[in-house]
């Protein structure tokens, strides 16, 4: 078929009724299907912008919230707070699509000073992973949670958790399935 006889595509962006979605929203619906297809898992879509990686979803969060709050926010859609716990998976997480701005990630040394845990009750140290920046943590217990940083694209702060910073959740498949496909 050659372009001239192709049909058009959804160029009309003056053509949506109230209520549909915009050009701009199709068009990540169409990478993300892909994407997840991709990854064999269905992830939440089209409004929901998670994206799959080794069997999770995850999502990039715009709006910007405390430590609490951003669990909070995960939890609501029967998640957690990311956990990269390898570097492929960090490295997917952060080069989700968000803006600009440091992200927090789910792991903490609140419960204990410099015994840093995932919200999942993983060690950080049995993963035998970690991305800390250079000379971080620093902050003692004035820092107990963690970033992935822009200014040093991927790598990990701590920093205090009060902070109004962007986040990263992570849904597993029973969440996907529980709450999606109902
Ligand atoms: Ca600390
Ligand atoms: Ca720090």
């Amino acid at each position: 078929m050659s372009l001239a006889t192709r049909e058009p595509t959804d160029t009309s962006i003056g053509g949506w009724r109230p209520g549909q979605p915009s050009p701009r929203r199709r068009r990540n619906a169409s990478l993300l299907e892909s994407r997840s297809m991709h990854m064999g898992l269905e992830c939440p879509k089209p409004d929901y912008d998670y994206f799959s990686h080794t069997g999770i979803c995850y999502k990039s969060f715009a709006e910007e919230k405390t430590y609490d709050k951003a669990k909070q926010t995960c939890a609501a859609d029967r998640g957690m707070l990311a956990m990269p716990k390898d570097d492929a998976t960090n490295t997917f997480i952060y080069g989700l699509e968000y803006g600009d701005g440091d992200r927090w990630i789910g792991l903490s040394d609140a419960a204990s000073e410099d015994n840093w845990v995932f919200e999942d009750g993983q060690t950080l140290a049995s993963t035998g992973y970690n991305n800390w920046d250079q000379d971080e943590p620093s902050g003692g217990e004035g820092e107990n949670c963690v970033v992935l940083r822009s200014e040093n694209p991927t790598t990990w702060n701590d920093l205090g958790c009060n902070h109004n910073k962007r986040f990263i959740c992570q849904l597993g498949k029973s969440a996907v399935a529980s709450v999606f496909f109902f």
